[in-house]
C-alpha cells in the first residue's frame, strides 16, 4: 500500500517510514493550515478537511508537541515555532532552577483514506525529563534536552529504531499499523 504522509519534517518523516515498513510511504510537502488551538485532534482534523486533493489513495499527517509540566504544558502546540525561536538551549535557560523537569512529548497522526472517505486519528504519549543539559546529536528538534520515562539517554543519544521504541510517535504509527493491517 501507498501511503502519502504530509509533511515538511524529514525527522518525522524517517522515523514513521521505519514503523511501516509493509507500506510505501512517500513524503509529500504540500503543507495545510495549522489552526491556534490547545488540541492537537483539532488541528489535525482541520488539517485534513484543508487537504482537498483526493488524487493521493492514503494520506498521513502528523500534530505532535512537547508539554512541559512546570510551564502548564507550554511549548504544546507551539512547540514548533518555539523550537525555530528558542530552541533547546532556550528551553534549558528558562527553565533554569526549576526543580520539576516532567514533560510528555504528544503525538497525533491523522489519517484519511481517499477511495472511502474513512478518516481515523491515533495517538501516543510519551512522558520524561528535560534534561539538565544538552545531549546526543541524532533526531531532531527538542531530541537533544528529552529523557524518556525508564532510559537515561536523551532522545538524541539514542538510534531510530531505539526512540521509536519509547516515543509518542511510535506508538501512534504502532497503532496505526495495527489498523491497517486489520483492513
Ligand atoms: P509538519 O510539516 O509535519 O507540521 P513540523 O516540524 O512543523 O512538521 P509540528 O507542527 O508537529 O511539526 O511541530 C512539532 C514540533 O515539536 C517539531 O517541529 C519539533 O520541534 C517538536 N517535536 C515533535 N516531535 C518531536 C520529536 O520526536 N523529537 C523532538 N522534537 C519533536
Amino acid at each position: 500500500m501507498k501511503i502519502y504522509f504530509i509533511t515538511s519534517n524529514k525527522g518525522k518523516f524517517e522515523e514513521v517510514k521505519d514503523i511501516l515498513d509493509s507500506c510505501d510511504v512517500v513524503q509529500k510537502k504540500i503543507g495545510y493550515p495549522e489552526i491556534q488551538t490547545s488540541s492537537l485532534e483539532e488541528v489535525i482534523l482541520f488539517g485534513l478537511d484543508s487537504l482537498t486533493d483526493t488524487s493521493m489513495g492514503h494520506i498521513i499527517i502528523e500534530d505532535s508537541g512537547l508539554f512541559i509540566d512546570a510551564f502548564q504544558g507550554f511549548p504544546g502546540v507551539y512547540s514548533a515555532y518555539v523550537f525555530q525561536s528558542i530552541g533547546s538551549c532556550g528551553i534549558l535557560k528558562l527553565m533554569e532552577g526549576i526543580i520539576d523537569r516532567q514533560a510528555v512529548f504528544r503525538s497525533m497522526i491523522g489519517y484519511r483514506d481517499n477511495g472511502c472517505g474513512d478518516v481515523a486519528l491515533f495517538e501516543g504519549v510519551c512522558k520524561g525529563f528535560i534534561s539538565e543539559i544538552p545531549k546526543g546529536n541524532t533526531g531532531f528538534g527538542f531530541d537533544p534536552i528529552f529523557i524518556p520515562q525508564g532510559s537515561n539517554l536523551t532522545f538524541a543519544q539514542m538510534t531510530k529504531r531505539k526512540k521509536n521504541s519509547y516515543s509518542h510517535r511510535g506508538k501512534s504509527v504502532r497503532k496505526l499499523k495495527k489498523f491497517l493491517e486489520r483492513r
